[in-house]
């Protein structure tokens, strides 16, 4: 199998470059000729793992190539996940298969009904990896990666290519009950970390902000089907702060580097389905003004 990684960010290049050294066969595909032409300068991919830089002359095209594609990766961000799968579909083909690395929920089912033909697989990753130049990326947490397909339970051949390429990961036909747990735990903690300009483990002088929160986040998931991903919510939240007390969440590190969020995809799409199941959720749909406020006030994007 072929694979073609869209997005040359973090993530796309950590797995493409894990896939290349596995000798399995990956092609880059780069926005326009310009980006192509730089990539080419510099010769490949360069991903730094415990300090050590390792470069990957992984083959790369421009998106607007005809050649066909069979196994897609989508790693860019959720707002331009729709974008760009839409710009490469031409190219799929009918059987073809699209992993979406994107956090969050809602760019999936953009994404799908962009693309009506092919197997849509979410996947939900807890590896931690930031760009240090240009197509230059630095593997900064080990984590895993779940991959499922809510429509099909069968596992793709595929998988074994992930084995191989040591990307530690697991099918799962609860893919959505993963991606609802994780948002729910992004929403409780991130947009707070943001607006108390605080690291994780800051939120430990606000338990009543936090746990209101989860007590409105588990009600939703309820309401939406999703009770497996409300159990424990609570303690896992705090278990999640206190593991995780030195650190910035995404949300503030995008936030800090002027960075767009991807707040549409978390707190944003809860705010949106509690409206549409009628569940009441106050202090999330406060908790998302304000945090449009602050964005707004720093001259981001508010979606
Ligand atoms: P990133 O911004 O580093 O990379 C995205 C890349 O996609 C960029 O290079 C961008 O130029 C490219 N891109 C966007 N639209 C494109 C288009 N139309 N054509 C070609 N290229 C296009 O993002 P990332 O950090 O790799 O994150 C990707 C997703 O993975 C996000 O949803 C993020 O929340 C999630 N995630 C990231 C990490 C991490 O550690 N970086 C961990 C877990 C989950
Ligand atoms: O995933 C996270 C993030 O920062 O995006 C954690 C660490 C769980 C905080 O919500």
């Amino acid at each position: 199998m072929h694979w073609h990684v869209l997005g040359a960010g973090s993530l796309g290049t950590l797995w493409a470059a894990r896939l290349a050294r596995s000798g399995v066969p990956v092609t880059l595909l780069l926005r326009d000729r310009q980006r192509l032409a730089s990539y080419r300068l510099l010769g490949g991919l360069t991903l730094v793992e415990q300090g050590q830089a390792s470069l990957y002359p992984v083959p790369a095209q421009s998106v607007d190539d005809t050649s066909s594609i069979r196994l897609l990766l989508l790693a860019c961000k959720a707002y331009d996940a729709e974008a760009a799968a839409a710009s490469v579909a031409h190219r799929l083909t009918p059987d073809a298969h699209v992993v979406l690395l994107q956090n969050g929920l809602g760019s999936q089912d953009a994404v799908a009904a962009r693309l009506p033909r092919a197997r849509c697989i979410p996947a939900s990753s807890t590896e931690g990896a930031f760009r240090d130049g240009d197509f230059r990326v630095v593997f900064a947490g080990h984590g895993h990666t779940w991959l499922g397909d809510p429509l099909n339970p069968t596992s793709p051949e595929w998988l074994e290519d992930l084995q191989s390429a040591g990307i530690s990961h697991e099918w799962t036909p609860d893919i959505l009950s993963r991606l609802w747990r994780k948002l729910a735990l992004n929403c409780a903690i991130n947009p707070l970390t943001v607006l108390h300009d605080c690291r994780n483990g800051g939120l430990q002088a606000h338990p009543a902000q936090v746990t209101t929160l989860c007590a409105e986040l588990s009600e939703l998931l309820c309401v939406c089907g999703q009770p497996a991903a409300a159990e424990h919510l609570a303690e896992e939240v705090q278990r999640v702060i206190k593991a995780t007390a030195a650190n910035y969440s995404s949300m503030h590190q995008d936030v800090a580097q002027g960075r767009r969020t991807e707040i549409s995809y978390l707190i944003g799409h809860a705010c949106a389905v509690a409206q549409r199941h009628n569940c009441a959720v106050p202090h999330l749909q406060v908790l998302l003004e304000r945090l449009q406020a602050e964005l707004a006030l720093k001259g981001l994007p508010t979606t």
